[in-house]
């Protein structure tokens, strides 16, 4: 019943189901998988599609031959178990050359080198497949503002997403750039934290039209904020064109938790909203399975994140035809059409009319808005007793 089917879009990245485990405090729990095993793992669980870092493919300091071999071999998997690769991105932060960042580093070199590593990232994505292409700026940021400017930090990243915009454009690519918030780890403070600071810098672009963003369910809570009104704002603004599917406690470390495994109201009103709007691209899970599981846990990770989804696709559906919650939702949203006139765009006439006009403020103000009984039902289908 709560089976994943391609029409779901399901995806999930090689290093999600491919962690091993690794954290600052300890050693690889798991052995690695290789591209093509991965691919195979996620076809038995059920996914649609896999996306990947430049490295997570092909090695940092593969020759061009190895490479070759590499995506041959993925491409065959591919083949074989009918994944597709909706989405691919850049490791710009693992290696010790981006230590102070990529885009960002005081280093003109390392600038430099990290258009290129990303240049050549994007084709090898493009040529999987790939129509969205993600940047995920981890080390962008600082420990000490004494180290960086922030203006030029600002500066630095547009000049990169205006060179990479052009790139696309030149190639003839069918690829618009999403960009993914976060406001720390691994570095201690992150340029544009969140998903409102990208949405607010892509409009600084010399092409805002090619790049909208990829909010993270764990990076939003991180900031201690709402993720469904950031998701919300991006979609209202034509910009919502990935997302990354996870859970994370307030307040803790990253964690990237099995979708909807801690705050389960939020998942839920995630999915309703992701449904409702009709939105249409990958249902991506950035996550990983606990540090405790084998690879059996992995595919139970895995599993668990397109079931639950699919779990809360079917309550949103129950709350959406209730009818005690339509009922309430009609006394709460009632127009009696007293303020027709002062509706829509400003005129002159209007500002004097509503100016004039007189309300019954304490009577406004005793009214009750029914939203515990509302939140109640909702709890009551969430917790199955509806
Ligand atoms: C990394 C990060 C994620 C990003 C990935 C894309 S890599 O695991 O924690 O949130 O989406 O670079
Ligand atoms: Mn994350
Ligand atoms: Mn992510």
């Amino acid at each position: 019943m709560y089976e994943p089917k391609p029409e779901h879009k399901f995806t999930f990245g090689l290093w999600t189901v491919g962690s091993v485990g690794r954290d600052p405090f300890g050693e690889p729990v798991r052995q690695p998988l290789s591209p093509v095993e991965l691919v195979h793992l996620l076809a038995e669980v059920g996914a649609y599609g896999v996306n990947f870092h430049d490295n997570d493919l092909v090695p940092i300091d593969a020759t061009p031959a190895e490479r070759d071999r590499i995506v041959a071999e993925f491409k065959k998997a591919l083949a074989e178990t009918g994944l597709v690769v909706p989405m691919a991105t850049t490791n710009l932060f693992s290696d010790p050359v981006f230590k102070d960042g990529a885009f960002t580093s005081n280093d003109p070199r390392v600038r430099a080198y990290a258009l290129q590593k990303t240049m050549r990232a994007i084709d090898l994505g493009v040529e999987l497949g790939a129509r969205v292409y993600v940047f995920w700026g981890g080390r962008e940021g600082v420990e000490t503002d004494a180290a960086k400017d922030p203006v030029e930090a600002i500066k630095r990243t547009r000049e990169a997403m205006n060179f990479l915009c052009e790139y696309v454009l030149d190639q003839g690519y069918d690829l618009k750039f999403a960009l993914e918030a976060k406001p720390n780890e691994p570095r201690g403070d992150i340029y544009n934290a969140t998903t409102g600071h990208m949405l607010a810098f892509i409009e600084t672009l010399d092409h805002p039209e090619m790049v909208g963003v990829n909010p993270e369910v764990a990076h939003e809570h991180m900031a201690g904020l709402n993720f469904l009104h950031a998701v919300a704002q991006a979609w209202e603004a034509g910009k919502l064109f990935h997302i990354d599917l996870n859970d994370q406690a307030f307040g803790r470390y990253d964690q990237d938790l099995r979708f909807g495994s801690h705050n389960i109201k939020s998942a839920f009103f995630l999915v309703k909203f992701l449904e409702d709007v009709g939105y249409e691209g990958s249902r991506h899970f950035d996550a990983h399975a606990y540090r405790t599981e084998d690879y059996e846990g992995v595919k139970d990770f895995a599993r668990g994140c397109m079931r639950t989804y699919l779990i809360l696709k079917e309550k949103a559906e129950q709350w959406n035809a209730d009818p005690e919650i339509q009922a309430l939702l009609a006394e709460i949203n009632a127009d009696d059409g007293s303020t027709d006139a002062f509706k829509g765009a400003y005129s002159a006439e209007k500002a004097a009319a509503l100016k004039a006009a007189s309300f019954d403020r304490v009577a406004l103000g005793r009214r009750g808005l029914a939203y515990e009984r509302l939140d109640q039902l909702t709890m009551e289908i969430l917790l199955g007793v509806r």
